[in-house]
């Protein structure tokens, strides 16, 4: 089990939406909301909704959204994104294989206005300290931009989110641990000296979205921008990986001394993800959250990507469980949904399976192992360098 940084309790709140599982991007998508409900059915069976606030919230209104997305590309996404066979990208445009990012469906403004909603309501429970800690993990949607969709994101909900910690707290941090970059958040606070932007993800080899390279830092002439990116090779695990957050955002919270802190907790950094190529475990990626948790800032846990379902959920039911500061045991207790545990022995912390492991991957990480450090030392030199 994973320690929890420190003892002490929290006032965690929860947001979940049983609507959110309805929302479907087709059925050979890769994105599967329900699996927001594998999560919330795990927190259940583990009894933790017990020890949280549920926060029960109307979906966001248009209105709420307007905050940050430009009103044409809202009417045309409550209009059904008209165009059900090009989808809601930015023209239109389309991957090979006729397979499309970001598709129009059925209920598709309900699901963006709920998963929104949630987030919304988590950061102003935070805003108006009724929570230490709140958690959407349906929210998360960290490439959507003003005017577009982009990577199975329509609406930024951490923006949103952000801009309403904003209202109360002087500087927020955004630390985003999903497996891709979080461009839409970095894109819009560049620039502001109130959020800083830090995120993990794998880069190379056309990874989506290709930006986040470790270069872009400052803007030029006026470098009063906070935007942090770590670039990480393909077959990073655990070990590699801390290397890195520790001292980073150890780092990052001592420049930047943010009096709250948004966390994407994208799941798609697991070993064994559909998408991504990294190799945390359950308790590395748990880590993240420990270690930022132990800083005793006002906390908002938001979720994102993660493609090999299962593994999502025993991931943010854990981490559910690592907010609440309560060790959970690894057996999953009976309830409904079981089978989808059974590959795993019915276990949280799965292991894979050698026919999964990827032998390429372990070698990748051997030839790059001797440049982890000098990564860490170029980070936390251009770290110095903000102009905050
Ligand atoms: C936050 N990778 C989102 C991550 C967004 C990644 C991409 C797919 C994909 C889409 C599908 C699909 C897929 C097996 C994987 C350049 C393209 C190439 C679509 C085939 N299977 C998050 C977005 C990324 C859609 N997009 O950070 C329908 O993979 O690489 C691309 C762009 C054009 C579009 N094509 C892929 O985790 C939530 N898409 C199957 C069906
Ligand atoms: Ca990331
Ligand atoms: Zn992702």
């Amino acid at each position: 089990s994973t320690s929890c940084g420190d003892d002490k309790k929290r006032r965690v709140c929860y947001y979940y939406d049983a609507g959110i599982a309805s929302a479907d991007y087709g059925e050979h998508h890769v994105m599967v909301p329900k699996r927001v409900t594998m999560a919330h059915n795990l927190v259940s069976a583990y009894g933790l909704l017990g020890h949280m606030r549920r926060l029960r919230t109307a979906p966001a209104t248009e209105s709420d959204l307007a905050a940050f997305h430009d009103a044409g590309y809202l009417a045309l996404l409550r209009s059904g994104a008209g165009d059900a066979d090009r989808g809601v990208d930015a023209a239109g445009e389309r991957g090979g294989g006729g397979f499309d990012d970001n598709p129009a469906f059925d209920g598709l403004w309900d699901y963006c206005l709920r998963y929104a909603g949630g987030s919304l309501a988590a950061a102003r429970a935070l805003a108006g300290d009724s929570s230490d800690i709140a958690i959407n993990w349906s929210g998360g949607m960290h490439h959507a931009c003003a005017g577009k969709a982009s990577g199975f994101c329509y609406v930024n909900d951490i923006v949103l989110a952000i801009r309403a910690l904003l209202g109360r707290f002087r500087r927020v941090l955004y630390v985003d641990v999903d497996v891709h970059h979080g461009d839409g958040v970095e894109a819009a606070f560049a620039g502001s000296s109130r959020v800083m932007t830090v995120s993990f993800h794998q880069h190379g080899d056309n990874f989506f979205p290709e930006s986040g390279e470790l270069k872009i830092v400052g803007k030029g002439q006026d470098e009063r921008c906070a935007v942090v990116n770590v670039p990480l090779k393909k077959g990073f695990g655990d070990e590699e990986y801390h290397q890195l957050f520790e001292p980073i955002m150890g780092r990052v919270m001592e420049v930047f001394d943010p009096e709250a802190v948004v966390m994407q907790c994208g799941a798609d950094s697991l070993d064994g993800d559909r998408l991504g190529s990294l190799k945390l475990t359950l308790n590395g990626h748990a880590q993240c959250v420990s270690f930022l948790r132990s800083f005793n800032r006002p906390l908002l846990l938001l979720g994102g990507g993660g493609y090999t379902i299962n593994h999502v959920a025993s991931c943010w039911c854990n981490e559910t469980a690592v907010a609440i500061g309560k060790d959970i045991p690894n057996d999953i207790p009976k309830h409904g949904f079981d089978q989808f545990y059974q590959n795993h022995g019915y276990r949280l912390h799965y292991t894979l399976s050698q026919g999964d492991k990827n032998k390429k991957n372990a070698k990748y990480v051997d030839v790059h192992k001797p440049s982890i450090d000098k990564l860490k030392q170029q980070v936390l030199e251009n770290l110095s360098k903000l102009k905050l």
